[in-house]
C-alpha cells in the first residue's frame, strides 16, 4: 500500500495546476454528482491547457447524454497515459468499479469526495460536503479561470442532485450561497430540475408501472421492495440505466423505513438501490460490500430472485 495523505482544497487546487493530464473516474452506477462533478472539473481543466479523459465503467443513459452531450465523452473503456488519477465522489476503491485494478496500481493519485470514507488515493480530499460538485467548486475558484454559464450548469448538477433539489437534510447554508453564485454565473437551473426530476420517457412510465405491479412489504410495511427483471426491461423497452429513480417511490410509502429497488444487470445478477427514513441503509449494502451515504446505498448482489430478495429482507431485520 503506497502512502496516503489528507489534502485541503488549495492543495489540491495546486496539485492539479501542477500536472498536465488527468483521467477523472465517475462511480460505478453514476448520479447527477459524480457525473456532474467529473464533468465540471474537466472543462475547468481544459480551461487550463490540461488533457483531460473521463471514464465511468458503466453506460451513460441515451437520455442523459441528449440532454447533456458532454456526458457523451464519458467511455467505459480505459485508455491513455496520464500524469494523475482523480476518483470523483468515490467514498472507497470499489465505487471506481471495474477500473479499480487499474487505480490501485497507478501512484500519482487523488479522490474528491464527500462521503467521509477510505483514504485510498496517495492524496484525498474527503469532506462532509452536501456534493462532490461543492468540492470541485471551491477547487475551481481558487485556479485562475472564469466560472461560464456551461461550468456553472455542471457545478450545480451535482448540487440539485445530492441535496435532492435543496430537499435532503444534508442541504446547508453552503448549498444556497453556492446555488446563489452559480445563478448569478448563469447556471441552468431549469434545465437540470427538468432532466433529472421531471422528464419521464414512455419507456420510464412503463416500468414504474411494472415495478409498482412487484411491489412487496415486509414487517408491517416498514420495508418496501419492488423489482424489475431483464425480462421486465425488454418487454417495456427500457434500459437498465433508466430505473435509478423508481426507488424513491418504495421509500415514499409512508410506512417505509426503507425502500429498496432491485434491477437485474446481466443473467442473476442484480442492482440493488437503498433508500432509508432515519434508518441507515449504507450499513445493509455494506454487508454485501456496497456502499453510499447513510439513506442512499447500492450494492450488487448475484443470485436467483427470491434468494436475493430473502438475503435483503434477512439482513435489514437484523436491525429495523
Ligand atoms: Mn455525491
Amino acid at each position: 500500500m503506497n502512502s496516503t495523505k489528507k489534502v485541503t482544497v488549495s492543495q489540491a487546487a495546486q496539485l492539479l495546476a501542477e500536472k498536465n493530464s488527468f483521467a477523472l473516474f465517475a462511480h460505478t452506477n453514476p448520479d447527477g454528482d459524480t457525473l456532474g462533478a467529473c464533468i465540471a472539473l474537466c472543462i475547468a481543466l481544459r480551461k487550463l491547457d490540461k488533457n483531460v479523459r473521463l471514464f465511468c465503467d458503466m453506460p451513460i443513459s441515451d437520455k442523459l447524454k441528449a440532454a447533456f452531450p458532454e456526458m457523451c465523452e464519458i467511455v467505459p473503456k480505459y485508455s491513455g497515459k496520464y500524469d494523475m488519477l482523480v476518483a470523483v465522489d468515490c467514498g472507497d476503491l470499489k465505487r471506481v468499479g471495474e477500473f479499480s485494478d487499474i487505480y490501485g496500481r497507478f501512484s500519482e493519485t487523488l479522490t474528491l469526495d464527500h462521503h467521509g470514507g477510505d483514504y485510498f488515493s496517495k492524496y484525498n480530499l474527503v469532506t462532509r460536503y452536501a456534493s462532490t460538485c461543492q468540492i470541485v467548486y471551491e477547487i475551481v475558484r481558487q485556479l485562475p479561470l472564469q466560472i461560464d454559464e456551461r461550468l456553472a450548469t455542471f457545478l450545480y448538477m451535482g448540487l440539485c442532485t445530492d441535496t435532492g433539489n435543496f430537499s435532503h437534510n444534508n442541504t446547508d447554508k453552503a448549498s444556497f450561497l453556492m446555488a446563489a453564485d452559480l445563478c448569478e454565473k448563469g447556471a441552468d437551473m431549469e434545465k437540470i430540475n427538468r432532466v433529472f426530476f421531471k422528464d419521464t420517457t414512455l419507456s420510464e412510465v412503463r416500468i414504474l408501472g411494472r415495478a409498482i405491479d412487484h411491489m412487496r412489504t415486509f414487517y408491517d410495511g416498514q420495508m418496501v421492495l419492488m423489482y424489475l427483471t431483464e425480462s421486465d426491461l425488454k418487454e417495456c423497452g427500457a434500459d437498465f440505466s433508466e430505473t435509478s429513480w423508481i426507488v424513491q417511490h418504495a421509500i415514499d410509502v409512508d410506512t417505509a423505513k426503507v425502500g429498496v429497488m432491485l434491477t437485474e444487470y446481466g443473467a442473476n445478477v442484480y442492482k440493488v438501490s437503498m433508500r432509508g427514513k432515519n434508518y441507515s441503509v449504507r450499513d445493509v449494502c455494506q454487508q454485501f460490500g456496497g456502499g453510499g451515504h447513510m439513506y442512499a446505498s447500492g450494492c450488487m448482489i448475484s443470485g436467483f430472485l427470491e434468494d436475493v430478495i430473502e438475503k435483503i429482507v434477512r439482513t435489514v431485520g437484523f436491525t429495523i
